[in-house]
């Protein structure tokens, strides 16, 4: 442990660049109590970073709150989606924005508070010495608050069973406050991301793995949300367990068959 956090994963590199500017994007579906203040927290955390608010057509009016916020400062802009996708395709549609838009790192937070951006000065401080950082609830020093112990398990469960069957030696892999050199997305094949809710987060620390990057797991508190409602459902659950299941027998068929992996 050091002041840059865990090293979780394989291939530390020799060299590290400089980071340029950070992007933080916030994928949003009815989050109209939560955006306003969250966006003031980074901008407050890190006022040289940037905001992307993507937001799924919210009924509730978080798209126009993400406007008023973007025409107040200009380092908070606001990517329309046409409607629901889910948490993977709002991601990687503001990936894509940041990525030609040139940032040089770019950030995954929620906007219901769970993230809390006064810790992001601590991830990015981290990404200097590595090619992606996770926040980690389930390192020493990590914690959660206010989550009832179904929630806990569930996500205990998952990071076990997602690391012991791929193979990916980091303790929360489901989690999603990350911060990503651009030079790490590039690598990932983030064209061929299928994954949608949870599994999304999972899908992308195994191809950072898989393509050698080194992962740094950053302990965190995370606060469950106050307001509004949570999107976790049935369905993304059976996603995950499903493709998690997939990934890792394919693997370990490809092992035995000596190919190399998807
Ligand atoms: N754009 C977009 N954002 C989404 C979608 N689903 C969830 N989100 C956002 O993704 C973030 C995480 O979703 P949450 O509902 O908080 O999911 P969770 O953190 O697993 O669940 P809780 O712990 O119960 O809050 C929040 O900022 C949501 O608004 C979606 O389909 N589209
Ligand atoms: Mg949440």
């Amino acid at each position: 442990m050091n002041d840059g956090g865990d090293r979780a994963s394989s291939a530390p590199r020799e060299e590290y660049g400089p980071l340029g500017t950070t992007l933080v994007i916030i994928p949003t579906y009815n989050e109209a109590d939560n955006l306003a203040p969250v966006v003031a927290r980074v901008r407050e955390a890190v006022p040289e970073a940037h905001v992307l608010v993507a937001d799924d057509n919210s009924p509730d009016g978080t798209g126009k709150i993400a406007d008023e916020l973007a025409a107040d400062d200009e380092r908070v802009h606001v990517l329309h989606r046409a409607g629901k996708e889910g948490l993977g395709a709002a991601y990687l549609a503001g990936f894509r924005w940041g990525l030609e838009h040139d940032f040089g790192v770019l950030v995954e937070m929620d906007a219901d508070g769970s993230h809390q951006p006064e810790e992001l000065p601590r991830l990015l401080t981290a990404l200097k010495g590595a090619d992606l950082v996770l926040g980690s609830r389930w390192v020493p020093g990590g914690r959660v608050v206010n989550w009832p112990r179904s929630r806990q398990l569930l996500s205990r469960g998952g990071s076990t069973y997602s690391r012991l069957l791929l193979d990916v030696p980091l303790r929360d892999i489901t989690g999603g406050y990350r911060a990503f050199r651009r030079e790490t997305l590039e690598r990932l094949g983030l064209t061929e991301v299928a994954s949608q809710g949870y599994c999304f987060q999972v899908d992308l620390a195994r191809r950072a793995v898989q393509a050698g990057c080194s992962v740094v797991e950053v302990p965190i508190t995370f606060v469950e949300r106050e307001h509004g409602d949570s999107k976790m459902s049935r369905d993304i659950v059976v996603e995950a367990l499903w493709r998690v299941t997939a990934w890792g027998v394919g693997g370990r068929v490809n092992k035995v068959l000596g190919r190399t992996p998807d």
